[in-house]
């Protein structure tokens, strides 16, 4: 039977029936998911090069490994490849964009001298697509971080070289916020720490939270901008300590009142962030997320639909915080397509979010006060396999966008016709 529009949208009866049998409204789902928006991060599509052309190498223990051909070289191509994602995604969406990725003209802005018209191009391109921007400062890739320490350096002129690029990179998140009338995340990540055993644990950590607290001095509203901070446990090169782990940024949220980003792959092989939403969220009004996968060492690879991906949004649903949730995502990976790799993630990000909206809380929920773990787990697992594919397609039909792998006819054309001439 071929998926044509009159096939997924008989598919699509027999789904809302078996889940009104359970007593779910799948068209308040549906309705639901449409309101989310996920934040795309600019840097999938260039290996997290941006725009600065010093030549620098990434650093920060971050690692991109591949050579698919075809990435983004130059803002233009960047903003085309986003906006061919976004067209095979349903809804309406954010972009994530880095401190690097500026548009600086040729002429070199060190990190400490960056400015809002850098970004106007963005802003720009965002008020004509309809897009919210988030932000982050950039504290990797640089020289004066290539010994793996920069707002805890014990140099106080580095130290303060990165609060200045911390403290204009809030200016243009709030310049992008307000022109964009939707606040923007402003995101910091720092990759300090050490390879091997630090004689001092504490002292990076006091100058971290100095730093920070210079880093965000001026106050701004809410309206405009939102500040968070992400911990880490280890990266490349930070194997033993990282100055922002989990406990330092926790602390430090809950006393500033910041947002704490939690990425995925930052934890414990078997720790999950899925677990430490709904206890965050009791001492903090916002989190941000950044989803991602982590695999043995690595942090970031592409969002695929595993059981702590469809347990993140099941948090989120079950706890009804997707208001005070931002949802990012944070991978890279430059041995597949990478317009591809985005539509993956995101898509994987937004089925999951349908699936747990799918879900028969009540029912489960009964169960569990009643004690009977039985039916709990006899009813999620049957959940499993219930017809969310269904929905999921005639969302897509909805939406005017590709449905099944469709949408990879549409990025092969893409690559053969775009990628494919690039340099
Ligand atoms: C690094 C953090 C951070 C970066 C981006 C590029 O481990 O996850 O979010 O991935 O800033
Ligand atoms: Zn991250």
């Amino acid at each position: 039977m071929p998926a044509n529009t009159e096939n997924i949208e008989s598919a699509y009866r027999l789904a809302e029936c078996r889940y009104a049998e359970i007593g779910v409204d799948v068209s308040a789902a549906i309705n639901k998911l449409s309101s989310v928006s996920i934040s795309l991060h600019c840097w999938q599509g260039d290996d997290v090069g941006g725009f600065e052309n010093t030549g620098q190498r990434l650093g920060g223990g971050l690692a991109v490994t591949g050579n698919y051909p075809g990435k983004a070289t130059t803002p233009d191509e960047l903003r085309s490849d986003v906006s061919h994602a976004l067209s095979l995604i349903p809804g309406r969406h954010r972009l994530n964009l880095h401190a690097s990725y500026g548009e600086f003209a040729g002429t070199p802005v060190d990190r400490n001298e960056i400015e809002p018209r850098h970004f106007q191009g963005w802003i720009d391109w965002a008020i004509e697509s309809g897009l919210g921007l988030d932000f982050n400062p950039t504290f990797f890739a640089h020289p004066l971080a290539n010994d793996g320490l920069t707002l805890a350096h014990p140099d106080r002129a580095i130290r303060d070289f990165w609060i200045e690029h911390g403290v204009r990179s809030r200016q243009i998140a709030a310049q992008m916020g307000s022109r964009l009338k939707s606040p923007c995340i402003n995101n910091v990540w720092i990759p300090d720490g050490y390879k091997d055993t630090p004689a001092d644990r504490l002292a990076p950590r006091q100058r971290l939270a100095a730093s920070l607290d210079t880093l965000f001095a001026e106050s701004f509203d809410a309206a405009v901008v939102k500040d968070s901070v992400e911990c880490k446990l280890f990266g490349l090169g930070s194997e033993s300590y990282v100055v922002g782990s989990h406990e330092f940024y926790l602390g430090y949220a809950i006393t500033r009142r910041k947002m704490l980003c939690l990425d995925a792959g930052h934890f414990h092989p078997t720790e999950v962030i899925s677990d430490k939403i709904s206890s965050t969220l009791l001492y903090l009004d916002e989190l941000l997320l950044h989803v991602s996968r982590g695999v043995r060492w690595d942090s970031d690879h592409v969002v695929t639909m595993t059981d702590e991906l469809r347990a993140i949004a099941q948090e989120l649903v079950r706890g009804d915080f997707l208001s005070r949730v931002h949802i990012g995502l944070d991978f890279f990976d430059a041995s597949i397509n990478r317009i591809a790799a985005w539509v993956i993630g995101t898509r994987n990000t937004l089925k999951a979010l349908l699936a747990a909206m799918l879900e028969p809380l009540d029912l489960l929920r009964r169960a569990e006060l009643e004690k009977d773990y039985t039916t709990r787990l006899a009813w999620m697992e049957e959940l499993k396999t219930y017809p969310i594919g269904a929905v999921w397609d005639f969302y897509c039909l909805q939406n005017n966008v590709p449905i099944g792998t469709r949408w990879m006819d549409d990025v092969r054309r893409y690559e053969r016709e775009v990628l494919s001439k690039r340099k």
